[in-house]
């Protein structure tokens, strides 16, 4: 473990680097401030009086000095909004204590003491859902970040490392079910219709992974056996009526145990595994030891109410959370600038584990997806940060697509350059050297550079540099050889105005246009700014496939006509660059279309070429449904915006949707017939039912936009035969967007059904506030008001507004209505709960990258909000940034 030295405040905390805090001006963390703590906390008992609006909370700490740390005579223990009820210190009750801003301040004099401290929270009135907090009437913790400190005082930073017993007494009638992290080591029962509980986890863990659940709860049980010959029980905790739905989950969970030991070599430490879903959770699910807790949308799935994306979805995030046993829980992180250590690393092992159960290419192409429609914006916009930042001043804002899916291509890159076993060998080494610490990024980089025989000095600044970078790439062709010659440059970003270059592995493969094979795939690592290739043996230039499986998390820009594009999305052995030959053919051509630089008639010439490579994919018999359904999917607005400087999304939506009606008309007697050959297709789990699943939507789209009424037929009777979520969901998604009277029939429909649900009525809200219909705006407006929308559950909030942001006529409604209206939200919400409010502030910080007009509305929305008396700390630092 690394131990820094440099100057800090007494107690070496770096929380308390700066002066006490502002409201409006929170101090900056730094990365270069880290210090060790002085003291070591061995071992914390806890034990819980609970109830939900009156919870009591006794602490005792074991505490010894750090040897390697500077001492401090003073015990600093974080508080946020506690009060202290009664502190001792050896036994005895002391009144020398005090408190600084939330902290309580204990001094000490000897080298080793035993800390109590009591308090008492009231988990009902916890509307933030960080600490403890009541949902549904049943209590349950969330600590990462920083909630730790919002149940009892204590250094609640991932570096303080203890053994934790927890014991909890209450009514018997409502918490039936008491859950803590570890093995339950005793049970009885008490006075007055209590019980009680006593839990100890044997691994020490950072108070961010303390949990705890008491509620009315059933399970659903199994067993798994390790590859040693543990046998593990298994239970995903659940409201009685929710049990039907939690088979995939547990089926998704055996499964990740075995990859990880197959894939990774890591097998589960302890004899239970448990999982807890709750309505009420700001995020997707925490990776609590030995005690998962789970928000229901990542655990509730049966055919008839989650999509087949939904049971993805579900598979996914059960194994990042599991796999993060060891990547975050036996190795955690030094301090939260070191956040991509375990999620970048986590989402890396979660991305190959749901390939290896599903598609492949088409696992890489979703995850492409995702980076270049929420990091890649994020990475050109005020908000960029390396994926191991330096600063921040609240760390619930550094929870972002750069820390996860970038961190996860930084990680995939080493992986790429090493090659698998290599890479496996490093990963080995890492766990084994770092087990039991709290490691940083540099341990990582270190341990595989040791064990997969890498250098990766100069790769290091993927770690240091924000921004995404920019290769061009130009292939030359003279005297027999073919020369490829790539530049690179990484923009600035804010707090980086200087950047240097960065090694880029480039899988790269030439074709030859005869026989439209190519002599073996390449991988080029570009190390310099500027540097050229040879490739001798070529009478004619062949068609360059570059970055092949996205091996770089970079943009490639580069001349290539339409004929070389087309020429690789039918031929090109490597599925993802033939995705993305697709993808730069829509995206050059409707560039051009906005630029202004394209005449009609190359618009037809452009459209011809999209138009053919799109009946060649839809009738290639080669090809699996699910990857046919990717081919056919144009880029979407956000990354369409990403590629200009300053973007007009009203522009932007009508030359797509111009594009697609134009596909929906030319390809309507290919697109009713793929509709009809889907339909005709077995169901079940299978990935070619889930791929004919993916066409008969995707169909619909095309024609809706083609053929409206044709369209709206076809959507409500795939509406009507639905067996399945994914039909049901697909078809009034394409309805929604419609004008016809399908679309008020089948939404109420749907709602009926469905009403009694929560997430499927989250659905509703969403496939509403997500639709192409000119007047979304009044429709999300009048949704607001709906009994079923509140502002105190974060799935309802961001089922109605998260998608609503992402909408042309609606958010960047010329009015600038939509802008107020995500600013009226903020502020509205930032007082109940600051993470969720603040997770809005990007979709206004794009500003800068928008046409004049609607960009001043932006700005001034980002202005009011700033401007508001009382903001959190989330909202404020996300706010001030976006302006800055
Ligand atoms: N580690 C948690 C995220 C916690 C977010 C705190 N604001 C879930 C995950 O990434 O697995
Ligand atoms: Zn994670």
């Amino acid at each position: 473990m690394d131990i820094v030295t440099s100057p800090t405040t007494p107690d070496g905390n770096p929380e308390m680097a700066d002066a006490a805090p502002d409201p409006k001006d929170p101090p900056l963390i730094r990365r270069e401030d880290y210090t060790p703590f002085p003291w070591l906390v061995p071992e914390v008992s806890l034990d819980f009086s609970l109830g939900i609006d009156k919870t009591r909370v006794k602490s005792a700490l074991t505490v010894q000095r750090n040897a390697r740390a500077n001492r401090s005579d003073v015990l600093r223990l974080n508080g946020d909004g506690l009060t202290v009820a009664e502190v001792l210190v050896d036994g005895e009750a002391v009144n020398n204590w005090s408190m600084d801003g939330g902290d309580l301040m204990v001094p000490l004099r000897e080298d080793s003491h035993l800390v109590e401290v009591t308090t008492e929270i009231d988990p009902a009135a916890n509307s933030q859902l960080m600490g403890l907090y009541a949902s549904n009437g049943m209590l349950c913790t969330q600590c990462e970040a920083e909630g730790f400190r919002r149940i009892t005082f204590f250094p609640d930073r991932p570096d303080v490392l203890s053994t934790y017993t927890v014991r909890m007494k209450g009514s018997k009638e409502d918490f039936p079910v008491l859950l803590s992290n570890g093995n339950r080591t005793a049970s009885g029962e008490g006075e007055d219709g209590t019980h009680w509980a006593e839990w100890h986890d044997p691994w020490p863990k950072p108070s961010y992974l303390f949990a705890l659940v008491a509620g009315k709860l059933v399970a659903n049980t199994d067993t798994f056996t390790t590859m040693s010959g543990r046998k593990v029980d298994l239970a995903i905790w659940v409201r009685e009526e929710d049990l039907p739905r939690t088979d995939h989950a547990m089926e998704s969970l055996k499964r990740s145990m075995k990859w990880d030991e197959e894939a990774f070599g890591r097998e589960y430490d302890l004899d239970v595994f448990n999982i807890v879903a709750v309505s009420d959770f700001n995020m997707g699910a925490m990776e609590n030891k030995s005690l998962n807790i789970f928000n229901t949308k990542y655990v509730l799935a049966d055919e008839e109410t989650a999509t087949d994306g939904d049971y993805d979805a579900i598979e996914g995030v059960i194994g990042h959370e599991y796999f993060h046993n060891w990547s975050g829980n036996r190795i955690t992180c030094r301090d939260w600038f070191q956040l991509s250590l375990k999620e970048g690393f986590t989402v890396l092992r979660d991305q190959l584990f749901s390939a290896a159960m599903g598609s492949e290419p088409v696992k890489r192409i979703e995850d492409v997806r995702v980076l270049r429609s929420v990091q890649f914006p994020e990475d050109s916009g005020p908000l960029a940060h390396p994926i191991r930042p330096d600063s921040y001043q609240e760390i619930s804002n550094f929870y972002t697509a750069t820390v996860y899916n970038k961190g996860a291509e930084v990680i995939r890159m080493m992986r790429t350059m090493a090659g698998e076993e290599r890479f496996r060998a490093g990963t080995d080494l890492y766990f084994e050297r770092h087990d039991g610490e709290a490691a940083t990024c540099e341990d990582f980089v270190t341990a595989i550079e040791d064990g997969a025989g890498l250098d990766l000095s100069e790769f290091r600044r993927w770690y240091e540099q924000a921004g995404t970078p920019k290769v061009s790439a130009k292939l030359e062709h003279a005297g027999g050889t073919a020369t490829l010659q790539l530049e690179q440059s990484v923009p600035a970003t804010p707090g980086q105005p200087d950047k240097r270059p960065m090694p880029i592995p480039l899988r790269v493969a030439l074709f030859d246009r005869t026989s439209g094979k190519h002599r073996g795939e390449q991988l080029l690592t570009l190390t310099e700014a500027r540097q050229t290739f040879d490739f001798p043996g070529f009478d004619e230039t062949p068609v360059l496939s570059i970055n092949r499986g996205f091996s770089a998390p970079v943009s490639i820009e580069r001349e290539v006509a339409d004929d070389d594009l087309v020429f690789l999305a039918a031929h090109d052995d490597d599925p993802f660059a033939r995705y993305e030959a697709m993808q730069d053919l829509v995206v050059g051509h409707l560039r051009g279309l906005l630029s202004g630089s394209v005449d009609g008639a190359r618009r037809d010439s452009g459209r011809a070429a999209i138009g053919e490579a799109f009946r060649a994919v839809i009738t290639d018999r080669e090809l699996d449904d699910l990857m046919r359904g990717e081919l056919l999917t144009l880029p979407g607005e956000t990354y369409l915006a990403e590629q200009m400087l300053v973007a007009d999304p009203a522009a932007i939506r009508a030359e797509r949707e111009g594009l697609k009606a134009w596909l929906g008309q030319t390809l309507e007697g290919e697109l009713v017939a793929m509709h009809q050959r889907a339909v005709t297709a077995p169901g079940g789990m299978s990935l070619e039912a889930k791929g004919a699943r993916k066409l008969k939507t995707q169909a619909l789209v095309y024609l809706a936009a083609g053929n409206p009424e044709r369209a709206e037929a076809m959507a409500a009777e795939q509406y009507d035969a639905a067996t399945t979520m994914t039909d049901r969901q697909g078809a009034l998604m394409v309805l929604t967007s419609l004008q016809g009277p399908q679309r008020t029939h089948k939404l109420l429909d749907f709602y009926k059904r469905f009403k009694d649900n929560a997430l499927v009525v989250d659905k509703w809200f969403a496939l509403q506030a997500s639709s192409l219909h000119p007047k979304v705006l009044e429709q999300v407006k009048a949704l607001a008001d709906h009994p079923d929308f509140t502002l105190k559950n974060p799935n309802r909030v961001r089922s109605l507004y998260m998608p609503f942001t992402g909408t042309a006529q609606g958010f960047h409604a010329a009015s600038g209505e939509g802008y107020r209206m995500i600013a009226d939200l903020i502020l509205a919400l930032d007082p109940l709960n600051p993470q969720t409010a603040a997770r809005f502030v990007p979709s206004l910080g794009r500003w800068r990258r928008i046409e004049p007009g609607r960009s001043a509305l932006m700005k001034a929305e980002l202005e009011r909000i700033a401007r508001a008396p009382k903001l959190s700390r989330d909202t404020y630092e996300q706010v001030t940034r976006s302006l800055g």
